[in-house]
């Protein structure tokens, strides 16, 4: 890990409250149903006591994505949205004491955010329905302070909902953020009456809006020593969210995506998908015969190492549970107009996304709608830029045409534009090769890796040469892939190149790949 990125986790680290921790290393149970075709439960899979090391690698290869999962990793490119009474303040974190009604964009257009997000490749856009000053941006029955109060359209506006019809109009997921920790309201530290609130909330926001594809909850608390302590009933928010809207993922303090462990935008270089999950009551509950599950996820999210054969050898279940890479187009998470000139660079966009996207992660791009209710020029450019650069490299993969050599099987599966086909090895080699003999010589400085997910995440090494002469030379090598795998290089002109797969948990697939020159070069 690189120094600055060490920095970043330890900035980030010292902003994880005790109560964030704790309620991490506790973990949140889930009963958690199948969903995948073919009925039987693979992302979830307990480990028979007694199992030796080469039995578990075995399991861990055949953990596999649930079809949630699938559609959540194949978005790649998701916005978060933070606007609500920090907007207006200035502050990052509310007190929950704000009146109501400085809440008062002037311009609010929803369909100007979720165009700019579709223009720059998004897939998906989560708003922060409330956030922990506890202000709501819908019309809420369960408390005055809400927009109901404000003089936006004289209280009769409904943000959450101009954003849901947005991203029906133009295609685009959509979920919500619903804080967890609420400095407004009067029962929060009651725990049943507020866990009754907060399950009212959740059924508003999960009943009015049509399809709700993620829900994303918040470990952040802020609460000190002598603050108030509210027990969540995990377990009863996150069956609520699989009653009221089944295919919907459920994000950070839930079952389904993992936080990546940073707010940089940068993940790991080794980003397992499948992880440990240990509960004392697993036992009895592996007894279900895993169609009800309930788990806990692994808690020490920051770890540099979360599933290698070092880790996983212990475990006493493993579940698939993908990292996502959240981070701020801007310094802060809320729109402040001081940072106007602090918006992230195209290059630095294109940075994060090879270090998120190209890192088997997802990135969750934060753009905050301003004051006027919308997105800020400077904000609209730098995504504009980085579309441009991404579009830029993707426009040419030079693999495609290339004559395929290989040691393994159904080698035209990764140049078939289709994740779901994959090469193989043969028997049970955990190693194997493919050359790409191109028609002529190209000069390329990225490449793309794509393992078919579908199947489990296997790769642990691989290396990429050129074919100099008569020798082979060595450009790039890597860890893991997972669903996407990007490493740029200096760049190196040939007619031949090699992928060598040189270690595996089972038979390594491979489902597309790419050969790219980086526009930055
Ligand atoms: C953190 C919160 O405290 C920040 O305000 C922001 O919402 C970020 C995405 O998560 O935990």
């Amino acid at each position: 890990m690189n120094s600055s990125r060490f920095k970043t986790m330890k900035k980030n680290m010292s902003k994880i409250t005790p109560v964030f921790l704790a309620t991490l290393l506790w973990g949140c149970g889930v009963t958690q149903k199948n969903t995948n075709d073919d009925n039987k439960v693979h992302h979830f899979v307990a480990i028979k006591p007694g199992s030796t090391e080469t039995d578990i690698i075995r399991v861990a290869a055949n953990v596999t994505p649930s079809a949630r999962q699938i559609r959540w990793q194949e978005l790649e490119f998701v916005a978060f949205l933070h606007f609500g009474i920090n907007t207006f303040t200035g502050r990052e974190w509310g007190t929950g004491t704000e009146d109501e009604k400085i809440f008062n964009p002037t311009q609010l257009d929803a369909r100007q955010w979720v165009r700019t997000c579709k223009e720059a490749g998004m897939k998906q856009v989560i708003i922060t329905a409330k956030h922990h000053d506890g202000f709501c941006l819908w019309p809420t029955k369960l408390t005055e302070h809400s927009v109901k109060n404000s003089p936006w359209k004289d209280g009769k506006g409904d943000v959450v909902k101009e954003v849901a019809d947005a991203c029906r109009e133009l295609g685009m997921g959509f979920g919500v953020y619903l804080s967890p920790w609420d400095r407004n309201s009067p029962v929060y530290g009651d725990s049943p009456a507020y866990n009754a609130l907060f399950m009212g909330q959740l059924t508003e926001l999960l009943t009015q809006y049509g399809k709700v594809d993620e829900v994303w909850f918040d470990g952040a608390n802020g609460e000190g020593p002598n603050g108030k302590k509210q027990v969540y009933d995990w377990n009863a928010y996150h069956s609520l969210i699989r009653k009221l809207q089944p295919t919907a993922t459920i994000a950070i303090m839930g079952p389904d995506i993992r936080w990546v462990g940073t707010e940089s935008g940068y993940g790991r270089n080794t980003e397992w998908s499948v992880v440990p999950y240990d509960r004392p009551d697993f036992d009895s509950i592996a007894a279900a015969s895993q169609q009800d599950v309930n788990f806990v996820p692994q808690p020490n999210l920051m770890n540099n190492d979360l599933g290698s054969r070092a880790i996983i050898k212990n475990a006493k279940g493993l579940m698939w549970y993908p990292a996502e890479t959240d981070v701020s187009i801007r310094p802060g998470w809320f729109y402040h107009a001081s940072e106007d000139e602090d918006v992230k660079s195209p290059e630095k966009l294109f940075d994060i996304y090879f270090n998120s996207v190209g890192l088997n992660g997802v990135l969750l791009l934060n753009i905050p709608p301003d004051k006027r209710g919308l997105i800020h020029e400077n904000d609209v450019k730098a995504l504009q830029g980085f579309r441009a650069l991404k579009d830029k490299m993707y426009k040419e993969n030079y693999a495609r045409g290339a004559e395929l050599v290989t040691t393994g099987k159904n080698v035209d599966a990764i140049l078939d534009g289709n994740n779901t086909t994959h090469w193989t090895t043969k028997n049970e080699s955990e190693t194997g090769s493919i050359i790409f003999k191109l028609p002529a010589p190209k000069t390329i400085s990225v490449l793309s890796l794509q393992e078919n997910i579908r199947v489990g995440q296997r790769i642990e090494k691989f290396s990429f040469e050129y074919l100099d002469g008569t020798e082979w030379k060595k450009i790039a090598e890597g860890t893991t892939v997972g669903y996407k795998r990007l490493l740029r290089f200096a760049p190196v002109t040939a007619k031949e190149f090699r992928i060598n797969i040189e270690g595996s948990r089972l038979n390594p697939t491979l489902s597309e790949v790419g050969f790219y020159k980086n526009p930055l070069d």
